[in-house]
């Protein structure tokens, strides 16, 4: 196994052993018939995969079984694996050609904003780029020290507001300071915020919107850092920021402490947001484009 799969695979453990491992072990030398599509049905509701998405894979399933002869539940559990493949898409590495490209990061309280922006930069640093912080999340003095601390550990400038300044402000100077200075990548982070709370939510509009004012066509794109282990909840937080802040691109963080992985599905089949990248782990080098195959082979026992 290469070094990139087992580290999936690693990182998958807690998805795997807990809301996974019936999933697995539910194939056998035994019959498919109506039971076996009742109880796959619940097992995989209880692996956070979602009803309608169950659904769906459910419906897939059976029309292959019924096309291909299929009488034994093992052969189903290829058939499984591959029909989770389908349901998500394997993105390439987010185009960079704008000048410079305005990333727009938003998500609630504590889903891993700033860490994944850290790890985003670091790596798009790696691969030549320039890249500038700008720090909007104004809201919490600590806020801006812990991207400061990251902008030194990783090398990478940043543009920092006062406290309590409007956090427009701060994305209209960011994006003007990275036109001036020749930045290829500018990684906005923003203040966590609950999906259900109107006014902050126009002020995540507003920031979208000045970044636009600053730089016509900014923010290029505008994503979501979702913590895995909030499972089906992510949902409705995704669809609430898609909503405001025009969203094409979701981030799962935090995959390595999560037994919800299961939840991945939901959001592309659900709300049409491919996923982007993958947080593995708590180092800089632990953020990962996502991997569909490594994903479903790492959250199935083989
Ligand atoms: N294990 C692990 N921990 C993570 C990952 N991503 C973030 N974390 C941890 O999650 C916690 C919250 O991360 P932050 O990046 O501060 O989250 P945030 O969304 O910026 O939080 P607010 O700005 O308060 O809304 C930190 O302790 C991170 O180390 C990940 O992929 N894996
Ligand atoms: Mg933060």
């Amino acid at each position: 196994m290469s070094d990139l799969l087992k580290k999936w695979r690693e990182s998958l453990t807690k998805t795997r052993d807990v809301a996974f491992g019936k999933v697995s072990t539910f194939f056998g030398a035994t019959q498919i018939n109506d039971d076996t599509w009742d109880e796959l049905e619940a097992l995989l509701i209880q692996a956070d995969i979602g009803v309608e998405t169950t659904i769906t894979l459910i419906n897939n399933c059976q029309e292959q079984v019924a096309r291909q002869g299929l009488t034994k539940t093992e052969q189903l559990y290829s058939l499984l694996k591959s029909e989770l493949i389908r349901l998500l898409d394997q993105p390439e590495e987010p185009l960079m050609n704008f000048q410079p490209t305005v990333i727009l990061i938003a998500g609630v309280n504590g889903s891993g904003k700033t860490t994944t922006i850290a790890k985003l930069a670091a790596r798009y640093k790696n691969m030549g780029k320039k890249v500038l912080l700008v720090a909007a999340d104004t809201f919490r003095a600590a806020a801006v020290d812990q991207l400061e601390v990251w902008s030194r550990r990783i090398d990478v400038p940043i543009i920092t507001a006062q406290p309590e300044s409007d956090p427009g402000a701060v994305t209209y100077d960011g994006i003007k300071s990275a036109v001036s200075r020749g930045s290829e990548v500018v990684l906005i982070d923003t203040a966590g915020r609950l999906h259900t709370r109107y006014n902050l939510m126009e002020e995540i509009k507003k920031v979208y919107r000045v970044a636009g004012k600053a730089l016509p066509g900014a923010p290029h794109y505008s994503w979501i850092v979702l913590d895995t282990t909030t499972g089906q909840n992510a949902l409705q937080q995704a669809a609430a920021f898609s909503k405001a802040v025009h969203l094409n691109g979701a981030l799962l963080a935090k995959l390595d402490t999560s037994a919800k992985g299961g939840m991945a599905f939901a959001i592309k089949k659900q709300l049409g947001l491919p996923i982007l990248y993958a947080g593995l782990g708590e180092r800089v080098e632990d953020l990962q484009l996502f991997n569909r195959e490594a994903f479903v082979n790492g959250i199935l026992e083989h």
